[in-house]
């Protein structure tokens, strides 16, 4: 494994982010070394995202690891909305002129993601600790790690930080360069999967008098559900049992008579955050997908805009050294954020339109009641809504066409 020395781009974090920016880098005839603090059994241990946007999908199509996703995942033209015991449906298909998306789950994509790289034969060091970053503001970028017991260096000309929300890339920038904007929610979800048939055959999101609930799935026989708990709530304090019972409690009939329980494969608790760090970018260092940006996960962008993240600096990256022109990387900041800040609005808009807030009290619960039958019961509020979801065009908010850097090098 050739980490040591010198590559042109150091990507740290084997997260979807990195990984995808690893391929497109590699297609393009790039260089790069990943350097990921945990082993590939627990990054690929972790159950998170399901849906996928059809940009995303086609960005794992351009990076040639889309054959088992075309063929596994499964295409939703809409999902269903169970709203005070009443059941809607938002149509992507018809209301956004032909749009759907795609569920497959994230493991399933990093595990194809990871085949990809193993098979060309590109460096990843696991369990690299103490990963430290250097040298980004004054343009001679490194970074060091500890592995096997052994200090190591690498020079290179970029960073991408595609650690996640508690890495270290973020953290090394200088408090007085970067802002932040936070929101935490005052509830996480409990997330459930099970090697059972989903309860409906599209996702069903779920808001009544107990909560938020969500019935998601990863394949016709395997499903993943979240119910919407307390903050102080422990794992321990949810058997399977209590789980099925209190979700039983936040269907409707129909649902009830169609769930099918079984023993949990795998159940955390996550919290809710909106987040944005300003700028995404700090010299020849990068900040890419949750190292920069955190959605609350109801609008399930968070993967999604990771993967626009990559495509915007890989962009960038060809551009310079195509052409040794700066002017895409100098535009990936701005570029981003754009696209970030309407996926925070869409993820804290209907994480507060379906979830409970303890402290919103009767007033706040009517309001929202209010909010929900106006844009259930209006074509112009189910678009809103299915349009957000499908999420945006690539070249969202761009005035001048781009040019293409999918050719080969
Ligand atoms: P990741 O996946 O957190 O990967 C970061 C990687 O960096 C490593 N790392 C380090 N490596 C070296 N040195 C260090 N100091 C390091 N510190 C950290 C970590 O070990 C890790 O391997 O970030 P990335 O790649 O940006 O990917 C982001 C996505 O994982 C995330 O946005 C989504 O999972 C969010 N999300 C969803 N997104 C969607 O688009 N659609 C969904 O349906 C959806 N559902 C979800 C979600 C997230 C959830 N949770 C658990 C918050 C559902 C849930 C429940
Ligand atoms: C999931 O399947 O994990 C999932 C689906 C939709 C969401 C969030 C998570 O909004």
């Amino acid at each position: 494994m050739a980490a040591e020395g010198r590559t042109q781009v150091t990507i740290i974090g084997s997260g979807p982010a990195g990984l995808l920016l690893g391929q497109l880098l590699h297609i393009a005839g790039i260089d790069a070394v990943i350097l990921e603090r945990r082993s590939r059994e627990h990054v690929l241990g972790r159950i998170r995202a399901g849906v996928l946007e059809q940009v995303t999908a086609d960005l794992l199509g351009e990076a040639a690891v889309g054959e088992r996703m075309r063929r596994d995942g499964l295409v939703h033209a809409g999902f269903g909305m169970l709203v005070q015991g009443r059941r809607h449906r938002i149509d992507l298909h018809g209301l956004t002129g032909g749009s759907t998306v795609l569920i497959y789950g994230q493991t399933e994509l990093t595990r194809d993601l990871m085949d990809a790289r193993h098979a060309a034969g590109l460096p990843t060091v696991y369990e690299a600790e103490g990963v430290s970053v250097h040298g980004f503001e004054d343009r001679r970028p490194y970074v060091t790690w500890r592995h096997d017991g052994r200090e190591h260096r690498l020079d290179c000309d970029f960073i991408a930080g595609c650690d996640g929300f508690h890495g270290v890339c973020r953290a090394s920038v200088p408090r007085s360069a970067i802002r932040e904007y936070e929101r935490v929610y005052p509830f996480g979800w409990l997330g459930l999967l099970a090697e059972t048939p989903p309860v409906s055959e599209e996702l069903l999101y779920i808001s009544g008098e107990r909560g938020f609930a969500l019935c998601s799935m990863r394949s016709h026989d395997r499903s993943r559900y979240y119910l919407q708990v307390p903050l102080t709530d422990q794992l321990s304090q949810w058997s399977d049992e209590a789980f099925w019972q209190e979700l039983r409690r936040r269907l409707d009939e129909t649902g009830r008579e169609q769930l099918v329980t079984g023993p949990s494969v795998e159940k955390s608790i996550a919290p809710l955050r909106s987040f944005v760090a300003e700028p995404l970018r700090f010299g020849r260092l990068f900040l890419v997908g949750d190292a920069g940006h955190i959605v609350p996960p109801t609008g399930a962008k968070g993967l999604n805009l990771a993967a626009t993240d990559v495509k915007y600096v890989t962009d960038g990256l060809i551009e310079f050294y195509r052409e040794r022109s700066e002017a895409g990387l100098d535009e990936y900041s701005v570029r981003c954020l754009r696209r970030v800040w309407r996926a925070e609005r869409f993820s804290w808009w209907l994480t507060s339109l379906l979830h409970r807030f303890p402290d919103e009290g009767p007033m706040g619960a009517k309001l929202q009641q209010a909010e929900l039958d106006y844009l259930l019961n209006s074509e112009a509020g189910l678009r809103t809504i299915a349009e957000n979801y499908v999420g945006l065009p690539l070249q969202f908010g761009e005035t001048t066409p781009r040019r293409d850097t999918r050719a080969s090098p």
